[in-house]
């Protein structure tokens, strides 16, 4: 049998809107980890996917007149589109409508009720259909005639509850807790961090009780015929989405090769997530769920903590919040001058530099470029830069072939790289970022004492040659330790220092592989400075790609304050009576689906909510936005103009967009700032 495989998962995501930073946080996480096993020379099987039989789900998808399945295909898809472009290493993708995943979960519950493990009866008590969880009437409180969560953690819904009574089937979770309290006791590992494995303990010893697995929906994976009274049910989303853990490796599959896989890969070594579904679903019904079926519990459970926004939750409903990670690391790059795998990179890094990982974090848009400014460009941006550029003037791009003392720089490397070893082990991704940039700091400040410029006319080119066999020792070792967190950067780092594209941990410290007579390609700007950085262009380049570029492309740009203020024309003001502006009807609405027009290179057309009614509305917006980008967003449409054709489809409004000339592209949408509903009047 071979060695097992490092299984690392995290969790599927709801396909209800596109992802946000918060879910690429996971996912960058996950990716880090895999990669650095990898490197390690670990076979690895990193599972990510999406859950797709939520009642929300098919919820959102009736609200916008879709068929859910095809709109899970749709959003299913675009999640994976973003994994992909923030170059997330996963070795499987998991649908929860996948034929492979339903055969599974109904086999499970089958086994589960022949195992005696479950119970008809009948659930009368309150859901969130936001959070897909029931709660007891203990956990809520009343309001003005409507049920809401009592304590609502920031991640979950203020919403009123709906009341659900129906025939239900429940999993005995009640028989687990004292199973479960010894586990963790005898196991002290596998709850991290220490906070979420004391709110676990506290949570199970407060008492467990049995847990309604089915719904009477239509939308799910129908109950297996063995159950009784399991007509019309489907299981509940969160029962059966766990089990994806157990589906997508081939648990109960009738394809041997897959079987084959599930054998070498359980249990899985990591399992990752957010704290909002680490004690209540993962920590506590996931491992019971597989003690009812005999099946081993997971080596580590470790939920990381939330991201604000420059302070404030993530919300639809406050877009300011709402970062999607492709868009921003476009910005970066579009304001670096890089490439956009580099503005990746960089987003990556500061994801995981700046906070330690279990805690919670407020991710700042200038706190990134800023991040990106001191430790990328100035940092190892510039190391590299100056080692290469004195080898290529001094040396001719040669590694020389000189011996003499050494300055200390590969002996740092060295004695760093069991900790940072440790620290991706341990999931202490700052941590190690902290001591590999102590590595870095210490290359450029020996730079400075070295003074290598004043000695090469001084005549000492051994000394050189040793300073700067050195400092691409350091080169080498940042193109190996950070590759798991900036694997596009680092991969260029490596081409630049000519070192072989296979690349592995131990590579980090192999000293040969960089001998005297290697040449090295002469320098070129890994992580090209931002010339200019404040609130505002942070901003702006996230509401207006384009009005960022000339920012990018000189650095001695005025900055857009300090622009004299337009003079006012001696041209009479072409005023218009307060009557007449008073005819146009200006509402908000709530964009529900959005879609590019066939054969229109510049039309969307979007499905918008007037609170009243459902409009459609076609807007000059597809060259500035992705459809996905819009979906969800308030805007402010006119609702009284005269519903025209265009391009063979019916626009029943204008919806308002900003441009820095009359002309210019719509880059900035109008929107509102405050939380109101859809069809709210503007005056
Ligand atoms: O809960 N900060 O899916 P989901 C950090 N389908 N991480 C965040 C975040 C934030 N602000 N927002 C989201 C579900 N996340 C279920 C999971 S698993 C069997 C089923 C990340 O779409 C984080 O990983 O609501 C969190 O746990 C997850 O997204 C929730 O994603
Ligand atoms: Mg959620």
């Amino acid at each position: 049998m071979s060695e097992k495989i490092f299984y690392i998962t995290t969790p599927i995501y709801y396909v209800n809107s596109t992802p946000h930073i918060g879910h690429a946080y996971t996912q960058i996480a996950a990716d880090a980890r895999a990669r650095f096993e990898r490197m390690r020379g670990r076979e690895v099987y990193f599972l990510t996917g999406t859950d797709e039989n939520a009642e929300k789900v098919a919820r959102v998808a009736r609200e916008l007149g879709r068929e859910p399945q095809e709109f899970c295909d749709e959003l299913s898809a675009a999640f994976r589109t973003v994994w992909d472009k923030l170059n997330i290493s996963y070795d499987d993708y998991i649908r929860t409508t996948e034929e492979r995943h339903r055969k599974v979960a109904a086999e499970i519950v089958a086994q589960l009720w022949n195992n005696g493990q479950l119970e008809v009866g009948s659930y009368a008590g309150w859901y969130s259909v936001s959070d897909e969880t029931f709660f007891r009437t203990e956990e809520t409180v009343e309001r003005d005639g409507a049920r809401y969560i009592a304590n609502p953690t920031e991640d979950q819904s203020k919403l009123p509850l709906e009341w659900i009574e129906e025939s239900t089937h429940y999993f005995k979770l009640s028989n687990y807790g004292e199973f479960l309290l010894d586990y963790y006791r005898d196991h002290p590992d596998v709850l991290g961090p220490e906070s979420r494995r004391n709110e676990t303990l506290s949570y199970i010893r407060s008492g467990l009780r049995d847990t309604s697995i089915s719904r009477g929906l239509d939308w799910g994976i129908a109950l297996p015929p063995v159950v009784p009274q399991g007509q019309g049910h489907v299981i509940y989303v969160w029962f059966e989405a766990l089990m994806n853990y157990l589906s997508a490796p081939g648990y109960l599959s009738d394809d041997p090769k897959r079987r084959e896989l599930f054998e070498r890969c359980w249990p899985p070594d990591l399992q990752l997530m957010s704290k909002d579904i680490f004690t209540r679903f993962h920590a506590t019904l996931w491992p019971a769920m597989l003690s009812a079926i005999n099946v081993p519990l997971p080596r580590a459970l470790f939920a990381h903590g939330f991201w604000t926004v420059n302070g404030r939750k993530m919300s639809k409903r406050d877009p300011e919040t709402i970062i999607e990670p492709v868009a921003f690391a476009g910005h970066i790059a579009k304001l670096a001058g890089c490439d956009f795998e580099t503005g990746v990179d960089a987003l990556r890094y500061y994801s995981l530099r700046e906070v330690t990982f279990g805690s919670d974090g407020d991710f700042s848009r200038v706190g990134c470029l800023n991040r990106y400014n001191s430790d990328l460009a100035n940092g190892l941006g510039n190391l590299v830069n100056r080692a290469l550029s004195m080898l290529h003037q001094y040396f001719e791009g040669v590694i020389p072939d000189v011996v003499g003392a050494q300055l200390g720089l590969l002996q740092s490397a060295e004695d760093a790289g069991p900790d940072i070893a440790e620290d991706f082990s341990t999931l202490n991704y700052s941590g190690a970022l902290n001591r590999i940039w102590e590595v870095v700091a210490l290359g450029n400040r020996v730079i400075e004492e070295q003074k290598p410029w004043a000695r090469i006319k001084a005549g000492e080119t051994n000394e050189v040659g040793m300073l700067l066999r050195e400092l691409l020792g350091v080169c080498q070792w940042c193109s190996v330790t950070l590759a798991p967190i900036m694997p596009h950067a680092m991969n260029r780092l490596r081409s630049l220092i000519a070192l072989p594209d296979a690349v592995t941990w131990n590579n980090a410290i192999a000293w040969n592989l960089l001998p005297a007579g290697h040449t090295c390609l002469p320098p070129q700007p890994l992580f090209p400075r931002i010339p200019k950085i404040t609130e505002e262009i942070a901003m702006e380049i996230e509401t207006n790609p384009d009005a960022a570029a000339p920012v990018a492309a000189s650095q001695t740009a005025a900055p857009a304050t300090e622009a004299p203020a337009a003079e006012p024309t001696a041209e009479k003001p072409n005023y218009i009576e307060y009557a007449d502006f008073a005819k146009v009807q200006l509402r908000t609405a709530r964009v529900l689906s959005a879609e590019r027009v066939p054969k229109a290179d510049k039309l969307l057309r979007l499905q918008v909510d007037l609170g009243t009614e459902q409009r459609q509305i076609l807007a000059g917006l597809a060259q500035y936005w992705e459809p996905e980008a819009l979906v969800g967003k308030t805007v402010v449409v006119v609702a009284n103009l005269a519903p025209r054709q265009m391009r063979g489809f019916e626009s029943q409004g204008m919806l308002l967009a900003a441009s820095e000339t009359a002309d210019g592209p719509p880059g900035g949408l109008v929107t509102i700032d405050t939380d109101l509903p859809p069809g709210s009047v503007i005056r």
